[in-house]
């Protein structure tokens, strides 16, 4: 062979796997929700090298994939945000023959997870959350004595009881729609209500104990509960259980208790999903196969606190996980919890400004 086509052929050797797929994944999570080791595992097992973002907030994410060009493989949407996604084509359907692993799932979440994601063929539930409060017992019941409503979300929405933990501090998620869906739930009104009297009644309910919290943010608060800088935090289960775990850790005499108040819930999936523009959709289901795998999510579970749907993975979750009520809800709770829906884009508009004015008071 002379010399310059076997330069040649070895230009084209090395820009082919380029071109099929580059070894790598972009992966594009929430903030706490993945195991330590779990990235590098499966860099060793598929030498694909994953680069790896973190957010804390639907809104975040929603807005990359709207504006396009995202990056991303792998995004993590609430099934609430995934369904408006779908609908506006910024989602890639699953390959399922690639997914091999996806008979781990449970069957029941997948028949409630199609009312977001029609016949499943757009995500793949990851973890389940539910969205309570998180609070520290001493200080809550050194600021509010006996009559402490520690069942309820009184324990946020009464200004006159969230007035005695302003001291103690008090954070709430920067998460809109949640945070609205669950003040019109304790209104006795649709959590999903587009309507815009419902939706004022909700703001004038959140302004009623605006002077009470400290801030809104999604994620400093796990810090926050856990060293006893706050006592009081709207969050996500699993989240206010990281932090109950390193207040135990670090000894300080901070207990922290996970609360689903009696009124009921939020509970909502996350799920795995492919960005329609995703620059390598092949590597993005590798990795979706490889957290199907139970070992895999169950080391998940036990690390972040938040149940996940796989079915065979449930022997290998820690027993004192599996046996939370508050990671694993009994069937009553999850009875009388409510699923947060996809909003209109108008309404997403509305809800926006509604928030700004409820955190800035402009
Ligand atoms: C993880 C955040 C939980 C996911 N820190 C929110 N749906």
């Amino acid at each position: 062979m002379h010399k310059p086509m076997l330069i040649a052929l070895g230009t084209l050797l090395l820009a082919a796997p380029a071109l099929a797929q580059e070894k790598v994944v972009n992966v594009y999570n929430w903030s706490d929700y993945i195991a330590e080791d779990t990235i590098a595992n499966f860099e060793a097992e598929t030498g694909i090298k994953v680069n790896y973002d973190v957010y804390d907030n639907n809104e975040i994410v929603d807005a990359k994939l709207l504006a396009g060009n995202s990056g991303y493989d792998i995004v993590v949407p609430s099934g609430s945000f995934l369904e408006r996604q779908i609908k506006a084509g910024l989602i890639l359907p699953l390959d399922k023959s690639k997914l091999t692993n996806l008979g781990n799932l449970d069957p029941a979440v997948m028949a409630t997870a199609a009312s977001q994601d029609p016949d499943n063929a757009h995500g793949v539930p990851y973890m389940i959350n539910t969205i309570g409060l998180g609070y520290n017992v001493a200080k809550v019941k050194a600021a509010l004595g006996d009559a402490a409503p520690l069942d309820s979300w009184d324990l946020l929405f009464k200004p006159e009881v969230v007035a005695k933990l302003k001291d103690c501090g008090v954070a709430v998620l920067d998460s809109p729609s949640e945070v609205m869906g669950i003040a019109l739930h304790y209104l006795g009104l649709d959590p999903n209500s587009e309507n815009e009297e419902d939706l004022a009644k909700a703001e004038a309910l959140m302004t009623s104990i605006k002077p009470s919290i400290r801030y809104f943010h999604s994620s400093q608060y796990i810090d926050d509960l856990g060293n006893g800088e706050i006592c009081l935090a709207l969050g996500y289960s699993g989240d206010i259980f990281i932090a109950a775990d390193a207040a135990k850790q670090a000894a300080q005499g901070n207990e922290i208790t996970y609360l689903i108040p009696k009124e009921g819930a939020a509970t909502l999936f996350d799920f795995l999903a492919i960005p329609v523009d995703a620059p390598h959709p092949d590597n993005a289901l590798k990795f979706i196969n490889y957290i199907l795998e139970p070992k895999v999510v169950a080391a998940i579970t036990n690390y972040v606190f938040y149940a996940n749907p796989n079915v065979p993975a449930l022997e290998f979750v820690n027993e004192d996980v599996k046996s939370n009520p508050g990671i694993y809800p009994p069937a009553e709770t999850i009875a009388k919890a409510f699923v947060m829906k996809a909003h209109s884009p108008e309404f997403e508009e509305v809800l926006t400004r509604t928030w700004t004015r409820i955190k800035t008071g402009l």
